[in-house]
């Protein structure tokens, strides 16, 4: 198996992750915060770990302002839900995923809120200055995707939030977490969702939040947090007002060993694999005759995510081709997000996706490359 749909889920886990989760299971399936035996004590130490992992790798001095989800979805949900007022006014672009359109789709049924779109270039690119443009006396803030989960295109997140004169900018960190150094996290973002299962190499069933200081995120589910147990109102102090029921402590346990996994290998080292592999992948299909490359092809400006279309396939036929005939795992279609493919010409049969992670090597690369050659040269003749 070649395994090319790391911006899915990144496969496969260090084993120092595998050994955490199981370790976790193990030592502890208690409840973090509510009891005061030593299994529950364990339990807690290990989410606060993974607390303070993930400050370190975002570069914030306070673990406290993270909040845990179960995944970038769902934290996302909770800072729109939890900060958007009836009538409030949003920005976001034609590049976001479903996780950031539906939730705003909702919330103008629900709540009369108003959303104007940046519409992005036909490789996926944001002008800052379309922020400031679209700003009115009711905007309360912008969401805006760090990296596309189709074309990897990188926005660029310092320009836009100085165009926003001041409005909270919420990044969508779900393809960049683990990928591109995000330090320092409050250069570049209000709140930042992120989750674990991608370029963080945890398991799934973790993701959460940072939140600037002096934001006030109301809460999207409400339940015990073992804090203020006498209240019947959730607390309102982070993290505990965002984190209610008991959390995914054997995922965070594997969360804080990817996160320390990360750290010793180093960003910028992550990065530099990724990017050798992106730009072999690109360089290869340069010389494939009916292969339509979509996104930038600047190294520099994406992800480790590819996507493609060869004359003479559908998506869906190419992905099925590359799975059956020759063992590679990619993903077809719309990726969640249709708004990015009408932008970039794709809709509605979408793309085939090919995303790269720490534990591929140029020899897969290679081998893929030939293996789309075949294909090419197959359905040209067709
Ligand atoms: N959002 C994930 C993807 O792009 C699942 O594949």
């Amino acid at each position: 198996l070649i395994y090319f749909d790391q911006a899915a889920t990144s496969w496969p886990k260090p084993d120092a992750v595998v050994e955490a989760v199981t370790a976790a299971l193990r030592a502890s399936s208690a409840s973090p915060g509510r009891s005061t035996h030593a299994m529950s004590v364990t339990a807690a130490r290990t989410v606060f770990r993974a607390r303070e992992a993930m400050a370190e790798l975002l570069g914030v001095d306070d673990s406290g302002r993270i909040a845990f989800t179960l995944n970038v979805t769902q934290a996302l949900n909770t800072v729109l839900y939890g900060l958007l007022k009836p009538g409030d006014h949003v920005l976001t672009t034609s590049m976001e995923h479903n996780s950031v359109m539906r939730p705003l789709a909702r919330l103008a049924e629900i709540r009369g809120v108003e959303v104007s779109v940046v519409e992005a270039d036909r490789q996926g690119g944001i002008d800052p200055d379309d922020f400031r443009t679209l700003i009115r006396p009711t905007t309360r803030l912008a969401v805006v995707n760090h990296g596309s989960n189709v074309t990897g295109t990188l926005a660029p997140l310092a320009e836009i939030k100085a165009a926003l004169e001041g409005l909270p900018l919420v990044v969508d960190a779900a393809q960049t977490a683990g990928v591109l150094p995000l330090t320092p996290v409050t250069e570049i973002a209000d709140v930042l969702a992120f989750t674990g299962h991608k370029g963080l190499m945890g398991p799934t069933g973790t993701g959460g939040l940072w939140v600037r200081p002096g934001i006030a995120v109301g809460s999207l589910i409400q339940g015990g947090t073992g804090s203020r147990s006498e209240h019947e109102i959730q607390p309102d102090f982070m993290p505990d007002c965002l984190e209610a029921g008991t959390p995914n402590t054997h995922g965070l346990a594997g969360l804080a060993a990817a996160v320390d996994y990360i750290l010793e290998i180093g960003l910028e080292h992550i990065r530099d694999h990724e990017t050798a592999l992106t730009k072999a992948f690109l360089d290869g299909l340069g010389n494939m005759e009916g292969v339509r490359v979509y996104g930038p092809k600047n190294i520099k400006e994406i992800t480790a995510v590819v996507s493609i279309n060869i004359d003479g396939y559908s998506p869906s036929d190419l992905a099925f081709v590359l799975d059956r005939e020759y063992g590679v795992a990619v993903r077809a279609g719309l990726h969640c997000a249709p708004r990015a493919h009408k932008t970039i010409g794709s809709f509605p049969q979408g793309t085939v996706r090919f995303s790269f992670g720490w534990f591929n090597t140029l020899d897969e690369v290679r081998r893929v490359l030939a293996a789309l050659d075949e294909i090419s040269k197959k359905g040209l003749g067709s």
